[in-house]
């Protein structure tokens, strides 16, 4: 029987089946719920039903909360009254796990008596990867099965745990062994012939009495996540919420949850990352392509270049089962690179992240080669070589003689124009850009490069290989440094000129690690190392950071940059740089002034919401989520807020708009707001609708 469009109610024996089929992933959404609602009280109404199984079709049990309906006036039942009605319920309800229950679904599972999973399934408490905490009963109820501790750590990672691991945990009852309907069926018929109790966790209290008088657990939790921690909100609440589990009822530690649950719903971090979660979701879908462009078949990629970019990059292809071949031009470089990848995989073992067995595995996916004859095969072929236009056109012209027809021609370049890399073959149509970050087999970026000439055909597959390989792609399309470093070099620039006009390196980096980066602009360029994409041959003093080049500071790596580093890498600010600043700033004649903290947080960010309209206005991104995806994921901008063009559109563009003009009148064309800033904001919209 249809209960409503997305539940059905059907009773086997003295077993009812309640079935919520809402895809794509069975969010719980105001239907659900009402549907769910009427299926339960027409079991308790059914005199011939003893137990109710709770299930769901399609690809997943509840995947939480429907997150579109936050913000909106709620629809009752709500989640929580959903749950009294089952906790309360007066025939044992039984949750029937698959795919993964997560945040508000693993929470009502928890007011089921009983559940059972199928071994593949996966059980968590999200919530905190949005800035929210679970609020319907998951920081009262998790502790209450698992103990403080391994609450503390799931509430708060948000990560899921696999259904045997919830077996031991106690977090499920049962693993099915079968068809996960028919077994919970059974355990239901069980519950009843056994006459098994209508058990509450909200009761139970033996895990909650194991850590009482233990407030050390809270305070080693907090001291040993404080670097994880830092700049969010919503960890410091959850930990508060199970701590309330000792101090209050059960009711009053509920009545507490939702308290916190409404301040981090309502707070503009909770809208930052939710904002992230839906823009990554956007990020994969193409616009303007054919639904059913093919992609093509990638069953062999080549590397060219087996230094630290192109090492990193072909490992992302042999974690993913993909044989690479590497090609460099010497054998000792290729057994040199080959080397640094073994090692490390080998630490990744050495650590446990990884089997040992796995490393021969992976490395056997890799075939090192000084012929770039032995590409002819391979579908996919990235460059990672020196970055420098003519290296690149050479090699591409090599790469058409060589690669077989229809292949990919992927460069790896940074800022280079993938059309003049392109004009160096003869089919500029296979030639696309794929910009790995380093280290490339661990930063989650990837631009995917169109040029005006890329086939549909290959931007689908780039896009669609992105996921094989465990990375976020974004499409963006050709322009000097594409969407990430054209808005990096926006921000280099206002720095450079910051410590110049009388800020210091520490200053700026304390102010940007402030806003919520993991580390400061210099910070940041000394870890990479200034020497990066330096020209020794034609150097010319013409900056700070050639300057620091020339003497040997190339950053960490020679323990001397914009910082002084001692043997454990820790830092402290350099006379020597601080010298080379004022200087250079002497010999530009500029004046060296006091410079506020605000100065050069308005001077920093605006600029680089101003350079990111700009890409956005000229098509480089398809949408201002796209940007905000590339510096969230690439370049360290705190997730909880959003990404510099969340952050504009927070600050409103009439702001944004005034602000650029203040800063345009006092340091010039940098700030000329982007036209789209301007009209935008005449018209009352934000980033979101352009
Ligand atoms: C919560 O529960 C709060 C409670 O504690 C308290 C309440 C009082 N709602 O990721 P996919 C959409 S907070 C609405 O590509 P996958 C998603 O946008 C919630 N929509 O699939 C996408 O839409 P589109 C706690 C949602 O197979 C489509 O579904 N729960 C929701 O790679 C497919 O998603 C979470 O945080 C949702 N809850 O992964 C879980 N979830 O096709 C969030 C997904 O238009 N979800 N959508 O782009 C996930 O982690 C993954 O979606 C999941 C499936 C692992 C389930």
């Amino acid at each position: 029987m249809k209960v409503n469009d997305v539940v059905t109610y059907e009773v086997e024996g003295p077993i009812a089946v309640i079935t919520a089929h809402s895809p794509p992933v069975n969010a719980l959404s105001s239907a659900v719920r009402q549907g769910i609602a009427g299926a339960v009280q027409t079991a308790l109404g059914d005199g011939s039903v003893g137990a109710m199984v709770l299930i769901c079709e399609g690809r997943t049990f509840f995947a939480g909360a429907d997150i579109t309906e936050f913000g909106k006036p709620p629809v009752e039942p709500t989640l929580r009254n959903l749950q009294l009605i089952v906790e309360n319920a007066t025939k044992p309800v039984i949750a029937a796990i698959h795919g993964t229950a997560l945040g508000g679904g693993l929470e009502l599972a928890l007011v089921a008596h009983y559940r059972i999973a199928v071994p593949s399934a996966k059980c968590g408490l999200p919530e905190v990867k949005l800035g929210l905490l679970p609020g319907a009963g998951g920081t009262q109820r998790l502790p209450r099965i698992v103990g403080i501790e391994k609450a503390l750590d799931l509430t708060t990672s948000g990560a899921p745990v696999g259904a045997r691991a919830a077996k031991e945990m106690g977090l499920v009852d049962e693993l099915a062994q079968g068809d996960l309907r028919a077994d919970a069926i059974a355990f239901a018929r069980r519950v009843l012939e056994e006459k098994r109790p209508l058990l509450k966790v909200r009761d139970r209290t033996e895990k909650l009495d194991e850590a009482r008088g233990k407030p050390e657990i809270f305070a080693n939790f907090r001291k040993a996540n404080a670097r994880k921690f830092r700049g969010f909100k919503a960890p410091e609440h959850i930990i508060r919420c199970v701590e309330a589990t000792l101090e209050k009822s059960f009711d009053e530690g509920m009545v507490y949850e939702r308290q916190l649950f409404n301040e981090l719903q309502s707070d503009s971090q909770s809208a930052a990352q939710r904002h992230v979660f839906f823009a990554e979701r956007q990020a994969a879908k193409v616009l303007g392509l054919a639904a059913d462009t093919p992609t093509l078949p990638i069953a062999k990629v080549g590397v060219i270049g087996a230094g630290t970019m192109g090492g990193g990059i072909a490992m992302n292809f042999a974690n993913a089962g993909i044989p690479v071949t590497i090609v460099e031009a010497k054998q000792e470089a290729l057994d040199r690179g080959l080397g640094i990848i073994r090692g490390n995989y080998e630490s990744t073992a050495k650590k446990g992240r990884m089997k040992a067995e796995d490393v021969d595995t992976r490395m056997g996916l890799l075939t090192g080669s000084v012929a770039m004859e032995d590409l002819a095969d391979c579908d996919l072929i990235i460059e990672a070589v020196f970055e420098n236009l003519d290296v690149k056109r050479e090699v591409f012209g090599t790469l058409d003689a060589i690669a077989r027809p229809g292949a990919i021609l992927a460069t790896n370049t940074s800022y280079l124009d993938i059309d003049d890399i392109a004009a160096a073959t003869e089919r500029p149509e296979s030639v696309c850009g794929l910009h790995f970050f380093s280290p490339a087999n661990v930063m989650k970026l990837l631009e995917v490069v169109r040029t005006k000439d890329t086939s549909p055909e290959i931007v689908v597959t780039a896009m669609k290989l992105a996921k094989t390989i465990g990375k976020i792609g974004v499409l963006v399309g050709n322009g000097f440094g594409f969407v990430g470093n054209r808005i990096l070099a926006a921000r280099n620039a206002q720095a450079d000129r910051l410590v110049l006009e009388g800020a210091t390196p520490w200053t700026v980096d304390r102010v940007l690690y402030d806003f919520g980066f993991a580390m400061g602009h210099f910070q940041m360029r000394d870890l990479v190392g200034l020497d990066v994409g330096w020209n020794r041959e034609t150097t010319s003093s013409a900056n700070v950071r050639e300057i620091l080049n020339e003497m040997g500071r190339h950053g960490q790596k020679t323990k001397g940059g914009y910082y002084d580093y001692d043997d454990n890498r820790k830092q402290t600010p350099s006379p020597i740089a601080m010298q080379v600043i004022e200087d250079f700033a002497a010999k530009q004649g500029i004046e060296r002034r006091a410079v506020s903290d605000d100065e050069i947080h308005d001077r920093i960010l605006f600029a680089m919401v101003n350079e990111g309209a700009r890409i956005l206005d000229e098509g480089i991104a398809a949408r201002a989520s796209d940007i905000d995806i590339v510096w969230v994921t690439g370049y360290g901008w705190p997730k909880y807020r959003g990404g510099p063009m969340f952050w504009g559109d927070l600050q409103g563009l009439p702001t944004v708009l005034e602000k650029l003009k203040t800063l345009e009148a006092a340091h010039g064309e940098a700030f000329t707001p982007s036209p789209l800033i301007e009209r935008l904001a005449a018209e009352g919209k934000g980033f979101r609708d352009a």
